[in-house]
């Protein structure tokens, strides 16, 4: 599974590993108790947010009608024909693109799963999704531009546009985040004009956007207009006012406030969803990282002791990490269950104690206990 370390992970042989995720017959979904009965994820509208019902995860790739949709502005339509991408600024050739000429270059694919830098508890953590993206390589078009040794920020601006205020003043401004150049020319940083297989759509960012595997939603920009290189940090609302976590931490020895643009996905995972069956009952849920390679993942149930989850072999490297565990005797009556994963380099996701003290929303990625009710 994509070089990735899995000590002490349960094999599974014979069927496979995720055909159980869909209900067989005489399988039933038992029921969180921390789930309100009228909680249930909306229905996709233009212009609206989605969230999934993570209760309901049940394949590897999200299906494209379930994958969660944010956006802060407008979902702009852009006509397919007329359509250029724009390469400007700290670049030997500047570069103006039609789909068709993006699309004759070399196709890459990619598995990225990603959450939203403010997801969280109160929706079960449904703002997450995973799919398998195609399209050509960030790099290999940067290097065709010929980025500039100056160029050390990479901008990304979408179509959509809403107002913006900066003291008094109020302007019209464009969807737009930035990388460091190392970080745009890294080998997995993708342009996608498609999902699963199908044409990117507008609600994803028809008919182009960023994907940069292992990074929180917010770095994927929808509607992708232009690629703008530049000699130092872009400013804009999403890099430098909105999306940035505010936490205290030990800043080399001393105690701050820092205040960090949402940026990798920090090591998490949530127990999604428990089904039973005449073998017993089963715990399932995710994983998301920023790729680095994982060494475990485990459950517990109650006051018990961490017990091995297996991991879906089809997991690749920034992909979700979907994670199940046969909870063998489980007895009648209420009972808290919780996960968490360790990664290659020993870090372990932090419990809700644990944490920074972070007073804004986002990056909430710390260990999420469950109720369950056992009949
Ligand atoms: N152009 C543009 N891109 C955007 C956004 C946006 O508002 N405008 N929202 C970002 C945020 S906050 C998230 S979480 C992801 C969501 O991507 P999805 O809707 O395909 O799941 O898109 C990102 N890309
Ligand atoms: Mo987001």
């Amino acid at each position: 599974m994509g070089g990735m370390a899995l000590g002490g992970l349960a094999a599974t042989a014979g069927m496979p590993f995720w055909s159980k995720l869909a209900l067989a017959q005489g399988e039933e979904i038992v029921p969180f108790t921390d789930v309100p009965e009228t909680f249930a994820a909306p229905p996709v509208v233009p212009g609206g947010i989605l969230f999934q019902d993570t209760r309901n995860i049940d394949s590897f790739y999200t299906p494209v009608g379930e994958f969660y949709i944010v956006q802060h502005y407008d979902q702009p339509e852009i006509d397919a024909e007329s359509y250029r991408l724009q390469i400007s600024g700290l670049v030997n050739r500047p570069m103006e693109l039609t789909l068709a000429e993006l699309q004759s270059r070399p196709k890459v694919e990619i598995d990225a799963g990603f959450e939203c830098g403010g997801n969280r508890a109160a929706i079960f953590h449904g703002l997450i999704g995973n799919a398998r993206w195609g399209g050509i390589s960030l790099r290999e078009l940067l290097l065709e531009a010929g980025i500039q040794d100056a160029g050390l920020e990479v901008v990304f601006y979408g179509a959509d546009a809403g107002t913006e205020s900066i003291r008094d003043q109020r302007v019209e401004q464009n969807f737009g985040r930035s990388m460091h150049r190392d970080d745009a020319l890294l080998p997995e940083m993708m342009l996608a004009w498609e999902m699963n297989g199908e044409p990117l759509n507008l609600y994803h960012g028809a008919p182009l956007r960023l994907i940069a595997p292992g990074w929180y939603g917010i770095s994927n920009v929808k509607w992708l207009t232009q690629i703008h290189v530049q000699d130092r940090r872009y400013m804009g609302r999403f890099m430098a006012r909105d999306y940035v976590t505010l936490a205290r931490r030990d800043i080399g020895g001393v105690e701050r406030w820092e205040e960090r643009s949402v940026t990798r996905m920090r090591l998490k995972s949530s127990i999604v969803r428990v089904t039973h069956n005449a073998d017993g009952h089963e715990i399932m849920g995710f994983v998301l990282n920023d790729g680095t390679p994982l060494s475990s993942v485990e459950v517990r149930i109650d006051d018990g002791a961490w017990q091995p989850a297996a991991i879906d072999p089809e997991s690749t490297q920034y992909s979700w990490k979907l994670f199940r565990y046969a909870w063998q005797d489980a007895q009648p009556g209420e009972h808290t269950i919780v996960s968490r994963v360790t990664d290659a380099n020993g870090q372990v996701q932090a419990t809700a104690d644990q944490m920074p003290e972070k007073p804004t929303r986002w990056e909430n990625y710390a260990q999420f206990p469950r109720t369950v009710m056992i009949g």
